[in-house]
């Protein structure tokens, strides 16, 4: 696959969207063709799944199922929109993925590891990404930034968990970034929106920018 994929990762109102949509604006800005997707959903089957899964209707089935049902989604999502868009040469950044099904459904839901990778060996093959950035924040800051934002909406099937739960996802998210320092780097989402901003534009330059000729680099057609 020649294009670049990469991932946003972190708890609830860590700033992944917000991050997520401001890589690929600066990354267009240097001629370069994004797709910037998110998960669960991102293409028409997975979005459908996405809307199950969010309402809350599934969790009764148990933490084994909803993570088929997750995996049903990046199937399809894998299949419709990222691999063709790495095919392509694209670069695709995703708002969440692989390591929110390895701590929601793994760490925290206790699903069996075997399981996890299994479907994920089905589902994204060799379409992994090559870099991802773990947004820290404390539970409760994300928790407020994710209340703000909705308003008066109600709360979905994982912001609607305790504190502690959050905080427990905080820390399976450090030590996941820890076990994979190569493709994982955990940035502090606390820190002004420029400040987050510049830091993950730094990372993407020295590791995936250095050496490409840009689209906006290459000297203008005769
Ligand atoms: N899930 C998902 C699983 O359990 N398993 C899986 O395999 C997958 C893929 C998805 C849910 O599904 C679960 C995890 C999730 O619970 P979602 O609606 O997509 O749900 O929700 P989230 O991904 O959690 O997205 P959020 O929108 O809640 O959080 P974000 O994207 O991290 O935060 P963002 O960027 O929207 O920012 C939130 C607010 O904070 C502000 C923003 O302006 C926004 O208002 N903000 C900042 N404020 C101050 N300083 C900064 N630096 C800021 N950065 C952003």
């Amino acid at each position: 696959m020649r294009g670049h994929f990469i991932t946003f990762e972190g708890g609830e109102g860590s700033g992944k969207s917000t991050h997520a949509a401001t890589l690929a604006q600066r990354l267009k800005t240097q001629g370069i063709d994004v797709v910037l997707t998110r998960e669960p959903g991102g293409s028409t089957g997975a979005e459908i799944i996405r809307h199950i899964i969010l309402s809350g209707i599934a969790k009764p089935l148990g933490a084994e199922t909803e993570t088929i049902l997750f995996a049903a989604a990046r199937d399809d999502h894998v299949r419709s929109t990222i691999r063709p868009a790495l095919v392509d040469g694209k670069w695709v950044i995703c708002d969440r993925f692989i390591d929110s099904t390895r701590v929601y459904q793994g760490i925290l839901g206790k699903v069996d590891g075997k399981l996890i990778r299994g479907l994920e060996r089905v589902t994204v093959g060799a379409a992994m990404p090559e870099l991802t950035f773990i947004l820290d924040v404390p539970a409760a800051v994300g928790l407020a930034r994710a209340k703000t934002r909705r308003g008066a909406g109600v709360a979905d099937r994982f912001e609607s968990e305790s504190v502690e739960y959050h905080e427990h996802l905080r820390q399976a998210f450090l030590a996941l970034g820890k076990l994979e320092p190569k493709r994982c780097i955990v940035v502090d989402g606390r820190a002004p929106r420029d400040v987050v901003a510049e830091r993950i534009w730094t990372a993407v330059s020295e590791r995936l920018l250095a050496g490409q000729v840009t689209r906006a680099a290459e000297p203008a057609a005769p």
